[in-house]
């Protein structure tokens, strides 16, 4: 692991050192900035480090909890470990890791849950108070000492720039050809010198190759060779082909129609086996030159670069499986000019993805019979992951689909409910619901006709007919309020059921 190579500066090759001691410069009570962003990017040493260090702490008695800002999901090696030691005490703006999920829902950390395009801003402005370090993993330092980012761009330009301090991680894994996959924006200002985003294609360069940092604050770089997460992906079940396959004749329906070009819009699409299964569903349809202004590159769209039905992908990051990632690496120069990532406040910025008229695809854990979508609480309490980056595209998307199979724990929960017990996402934020039962395309109607069709179309035939009989006796109780009608004291009648008995 000659340092050589990859840390090319002269001023922070002198900076170079272990995990164990760029730990040291984290303190109890500060908040700390890192990269990462669905398991790529994520430092890989420093993390564990800095949580042996916090659990000795605890073992003598002495108090030691950070904050953590992120990009999004890091790896149980960050979160997991972190979580495990009891070393966070707050979190932002998104989870996916069970440890620290069920430190969450106890209450032991505090969790914000944000939209990711809105945490750079935020942080920048101080609405979270200061940042006092950053921990950054990159795949180059250069001699003038700009930094060529790794396989994720998340936060990591608001971090640099934020943080007090910065620690360095150099992972040797990251392929040294990244460089020139990156467009790192540094237009972005306090309102009113806040200017238009020059962008009007999903791969048009807007910004620079390289992350800036002050070396001066750069108090310690760090080498690792070690993988990305690299989560395996299923293979797609029935019910996510059934969704997949809904989905992909409706886009056809919406072009035969005039509606969206024979090469589609940019396309947007959240992480997991449904997401995976419609990019299946689109390589095997009869759409080319397709592009995707999207968070995450999954293995769905190297597969579809690859058989040259994508022209070309924007994201902040990669999240790929081991086979995914293989097959990146054995060739990255393959994909060069054909995808880029740029930070999360750009990838995901409302006014892009409304200017490119995005096309939003993501999951849900519950819709209502109106057209809210629950994409984030369970039974209304308990945080699942967080909002991500699903509010940021749905609400400004040109067209948006929530997917989810009609029912969760064996059939003991309806997807569809009466009232959702959490919204992210307002009935006027939902175009589209699909699951494996059928699709509901909900644009241009009445909440009452929303009901009629989501029963219709997406409820389990074992749940639908209560849902009609809901709504008809809503109907009846109130002729005063019929438009969207609610038995106000049965409306979360299903939750609290499933809560007693353990069935909807
Ligand atoms: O729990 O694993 O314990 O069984 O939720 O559900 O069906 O496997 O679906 O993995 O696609 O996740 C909304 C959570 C769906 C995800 C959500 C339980 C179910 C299972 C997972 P178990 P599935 P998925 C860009 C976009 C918000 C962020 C986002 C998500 C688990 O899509 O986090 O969109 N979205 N980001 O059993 C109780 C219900 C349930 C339920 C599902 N109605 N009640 N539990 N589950 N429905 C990406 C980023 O932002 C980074």
């Amino acid at each position: 692991m000659a340092h050589a190579d990859r840390i090319t500066c002269p001023v922070l090759s002198t900076r170079v050192t272990t995990a164990e001691e760029a730990a040291r410069h984290v303190a109890h009570g500060m908040s700390v900035g890192i990269s990462g962003f669905t398991g790529a990017g994520h430092p890989k040493a420093v993390p564990g480090a800095l949580a042996d260090r916090i659990a000795v702490a605890h073992s003598r008695g002495e108090e030691f909890r950070i904050g953590l800002w992120s990009g999004a999901s890091t790896a149980p090696e960050v979160d997991g470990r972190l979580a495990e030691v009891h070393g966070l005490d707050k979190r932002l703006p998104y989870n996916g890791d069970p440890t620290l999920r069920r430190l969450i829902n106890t209450g032991e950390v505090d969790y914000v849950d944000a939209h990711l395009s809105h945490t750079a801003q935020q942080a920048w402005f101080g609405f979270y108070g200061p940042l006092d370090v950053a921990i950054v993993e990159v795949a180059a330092v250069l001699p003038n000492g700009l930094l060529v980012p790794g396989s994720s761009v998340g936060n990591n330009k608001a971090w640099l720039e934020r943080a007090e301090k910065v620690v360095l991680e150099v992972n040797h894994w990251q392929p040294r050809d990244l460089e020139g996959f990156h467009d790192v924006y540094y237009g972005t200002a306090l309102p009113p010198h806040r200017l238009p985003i020059q962008m009007t294609h999903p791969m048009q360069r807007i910004g620079d190759p390289y992350l800036r940092v002050d070396p001066a604050k750069v108090v310690a770089v760090v080498e690792t060779n070690a993988p990305d997460r690299n989560s395996p992906l299923n293979p797609p079940d029935d019910a996510s082909r059934d969704m997949a396959g809904f989905l992909v004749d409706f886009l056809r329906h919406e072009v035969a129609a005039g509606r969206i070009p024979p090469n589609l819009l940019p396309l947007q699409s959240g992480v997991g086996n449904v997401a995976n299964a419609v990019m299946e569903g689109l390589l095997t349809a009869e759409f080319t030159g397709m592009t995707a202004f999207t968070e995450v590159i999954q293995d769905g769209l190297l597969d579809l670069l690859d058989a040259g039905k994508l022209d070309a992908v924007s994201a902040t990051s990669f999240g790929l499986s081991e086979d995914g990632a293989a097959r990146f690496l054995a060739d990255p120069g393959h994909y060069k000019g054909r995808i880029l990532l740029r930070s999360q406040e750009i990838s995901n910025h409302p006014e892009l993805v409304r200017r490119l008229g995005v096309i939003a695809i993501n999951g849900m854990i519950e819709a209502d019979v109106y057209g809210n979508v629950n994409s984030t609480h369970v039974m209304g309490s308990a945080i699942m992951n967080g909002i991500g980056g699903s509010g940021d595209f749905a609400r400004n998307a040109y067209l948006n689909f929530f997917v989810s199979p009609s029912t969760a724990k064996r059939g003991s929960i309806s997807s569809i409910v009466p009232m959702v017990s959490h919204v992210d996402h307002t009935e006027h934020d939902v175009h589209v619901l699909v699951t494996e039962r059928g699709l509901a395309d909900l644009r241009g109607l009445s909440p009452t006709d929303r009901a009629d069709r989501i029963i219709e179309h997406c409820a389990h035939p074992d749940y639908a007919d209560r849902l009609r009989d809901y709504v008809d006796r809503a109907k009846a109780a109130r002729p005063e309020a019929r438009h969207t009608p609610h038995l106000l004291d049965e409306a979360l009648g299903w939750h609290r059921a499933f809560l007693r008995d353990g069935h909807m």
